[in-house]
C-alpha cells in the first residue's frame, strides 16, 4: 500500500507498525524450514519482480526482499515502528479518521487503511495441564530461538503448513520427534527445479514469462477447487503416489492418508516431510491428546510420552481476527457490532458499509487456495487508490460502500462458496467458522477479482461531501 502510494506520487501518509521493522509474516515466522509454499515466480510485487534463488522462497530471502523494497521506495522515512493501533473511529463532524495507538498518541487521517493481517494470532489449544509442562512450550510462529534442540525430545503439536516444514528440520537435530496428528494433510511433492530455476530467475524476460505461466497454471486448479472438486482427483493420486513412494510402511502410511477432499484444507508440498517421518526417532501419534503434565503428554489410550519441549503448530484464531482493532465508524457502530450484527463481510472483501473511507488488505473471502496473495493485495491496493481518485474527482470528502451492494456481494460470494471443495471436501479447516461458515476464501478465479477491482462503482457508494467549516 505505502509503495502503491508513492507510486501514485502521494507522500502525505504513514504507516504505523507495532513491531521494530517490516515483513509482517515473513518477520514473526522464523520457525527452522520456513520457507513460502506458492511458487516463488509468483511471490514477489508486480512492480518489483525478484530473482528468487529457487522454486520456493525461504523465510529469510523473503523478509530481506521486503526490507529491500521498503527501502528502494523510501518507505522506511513513512513507517512508524513500534507504534501499536489501540481503536480508532470516524468523526463525522471533521470528516476523519481518528486512531489512538497505546501509548496515547493520536493520529488524524482522511483515509484509513488497515493491512493488519489475518493469521496473526497465534491459536494454542487449552489443553488441561499444558500450563504444569516442565519445559519450554512455544507457538511456531513465537520461535524461541534460545531453545537448543539438539538431542531434544521434542512434541510437536499439529500437521499444517507450518509443521510440514519445521518437522524435518527438527527431526534432522533432535534426540527424538513425536508428531501429533488430528488430520492429516495431503502432501505433494515439492519440485525444486534448482539451477534452472536460477538461471531463469536471472533473467528479467524468461522470469516474466515464467511467472505468467505459474500463474495461469495455479488458475487452473482454481476451477477444481471451486466447481468440481472431483477434477482435483488426478492430484490425490500423485499425493498418494508420492505417499507410496515415500512411506514403505503400510500402517504409517494409513495413518497419514487423508480421507477428505485435495484442497479442502491446504494443498501442502515436501519432499522431505514424509521422510522425517519415517526416521527411527520420529513417531506419528494419532491418538487425541488427553492432558500435559510436567513431564510430557499424555493420549487418551493412556500413554504417556516424555517431552523436554513442545512446538504448537496449531495454527491462528482467524475468523473476526480483524475486527479485534476497535474501529468505530458512522452513527457510533463499531466494526465488531457490524459484524455481529449481519455476519462478517466486507464489499470486493476491501470496504465495509458503515467506515467510510476504509479498506482493508487481505480482508474477509480474499484469500485463495490456488493462487498468490501478493496477486489479491496488489488488486485490493489498485482498488484503494482508485477510491481515493474517485473521492478528489467528485469534490468529495468520503465514500461509505451502500448496505445494498455489499449485501448482494455477500449474498453472490456464498452462493458461489457452497460449491466449492471447502463445503463439499468433508474437512474442517481454518477457512470455516465454528458455525460452517467460509470467510477466509475467494470462491473464484483470482482474475476475476483482478476484474472487479479494476473500477470503483460510483452509483453503489454514497458519496460524503467536505464538512461545511472545512470547505
Ligand atoms: O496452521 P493450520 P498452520 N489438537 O491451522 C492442528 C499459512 N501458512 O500454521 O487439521 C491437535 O493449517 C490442526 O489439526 P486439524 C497457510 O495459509 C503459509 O500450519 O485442524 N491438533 C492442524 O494440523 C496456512 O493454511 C505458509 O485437525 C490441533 C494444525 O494444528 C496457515 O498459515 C506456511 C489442535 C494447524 O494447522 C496456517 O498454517 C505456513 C488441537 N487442539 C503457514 N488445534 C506458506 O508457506 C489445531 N491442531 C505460505
Amino acid at each position: 500500500m505505502a509503495a502503491g502510494l508513492t507510486r501514485a506520487g502521494h507522500d502525505d501518509f504513514i504507516v504505523l507498525e507495532k513491531a521494530g521493522d517490516v515483513g509482517g509474516t515473513w518477520r514473526e515466522n522464523t520457525y527452522p524450514g520456513c520457507e513460502c509454499d506458492v511458487p516463488s515466480a509468483l511471490y514477489s510485487y508486480s512492480f518489483e519482480q525478484q530473482a528468487w534463488g529457487g522454486v520456493r522462497a525461504s523465510q529469510p530471502e523473503i523478509l530481506s526482499y521486503l526490507r529491500r523494497v521498503s527501502v528502494k521506495y523510501g518507505l522506511r522515512d513513512k513507517i512508524e515502528f513500534g507504534v501499536e493501533v489501540e481503536r480508532g473511529h470516524w468523526d463525522e463532524v471533521d470528516g476523519r479518521w481518528h486512531l489512538f495507538t497505546t501509548t496515547g498518541r493520536e493520529f488524524v487521517a482522511q483515509y484509513l487503511v488497515v493491512g493488519t493481517g489475518a493469521l496473526h494470532l497465534p491459536k494454542v489449544p487449552k489443553t488441561p495441564g499444558a500450563a504444569s509442562f516442565g519445559g519450554p512450550a512455544f507457538h511456531s510462529a513465537r520461535w524461541d530461538h534460545s531453545v537448543d534442540l539438539a538431542g531434544k525430545r521434542v512434541a510437536v503439536i499439529g500437521t499444517g503448513a507450518s509443521a510440514i516444514q519445521m518437522v524435518p528440520e527438527i527431526a534432522a537435530v533432535a534426540g527424538s520427534v513425536q508428531l501429533y496428528q488430528r488430520t492429516p494433510p495431503w502432501v505433494l511433492p515439492r519440485r525444486e527445479a534448482g539451477r534452472l530455476a536460477r538461471t531463469v530467475g536471472r533473467a528479467p524476460l524468461l522470469r516474466r514469462l515464467v511467472r505468467s505461466l505459474t500463474y495461469w497454471n495455479a488458475e487452473l486448479l482454481a476451477v477444481g477447487l471451486n466447481r468440481r472438486p472431483a477434477l482435483t482427483r488426478p492430484m490425490e493420486w500423485r499425493a498418494k503416489r508420492h505417499l507410496r513412494r515415500q512411506v514403505p510402511d503400510p500402517a504409517l502410511r494409513a495413518k497419514l492418508t487423508p480421507d477428505y477432499r485435495i484442497g479442502c484444507k491446504r494443498i501442502l508440498r515436501s519432499d522431505n516431510y514424509l521422510p522425517a517421518l519415517t526416521r527411527p526417532g520420529t513417531e506419528l501419534i494419532v491418538d487425541p491428546i488427553a492432558e500435559i503434565t510436567p513431564a510430557g503428554i499424555v493420549t487418551e489410550d493412556g500413554t504417556k510420552r516424555a517431552a523436554d519441549v513442545i512446538v504448537y503448530a496449531t495454527g491462528f484464531r482467524v475468523a473476526g481476527s480483524l475486527a479485534r482493532l476497535p474501529l468505530v465508524g458512522r452513527d457510533g457502530v463499531s466494526l465488531q457490532e457490524l459484524w455481529q450484527r449481519d455476519g462478517i463481510r466486507a464489499h470486493l472483501g476491501i470496504s465495509v458499509s458503515g467506515l467510510p473511507n476504509a479498506f482493508f488488505l487481505t480482508g474477509p473471502n480474499t484469500g485463495l487456495g490456488h493462487n498468490s496473495v501478493v496477486f489479491m493485495i496488489e488488486a485490493q491496493v489498485s482498488y484503494a487508490l482508485r477510491a481515493m481518485n474517485l473521492v478528489d474527482r467528485e469534490g468529495a470528502n468520503a465514500l461509505d460502500v451502500r448496505p445494498e451492494v455489499q449485501a448482494a456481494f455477500h449474498d453472490d460470494l456464498h452462493v458461489r462458496l457452497a460449491d466449492g471443495v471447502w463445503s463439499t471436501g468433508g474437512c474442517r479447516s481454518w477457512y470455516v467458522d465454528a458455525r460452517g461458515v467460509n470467510h477466509s476464501i475467494w470462491p473464484g478465479f483470482s482474475w476475476q477479482y483482478w476484474l472487479r477491482t479494476r473500477r470503483v462503482d460510483r452509483g453503489g457508494h454514497e458519496l460524503l461531501k467536505p464538512p461545511q467549516d472545512s470547505l
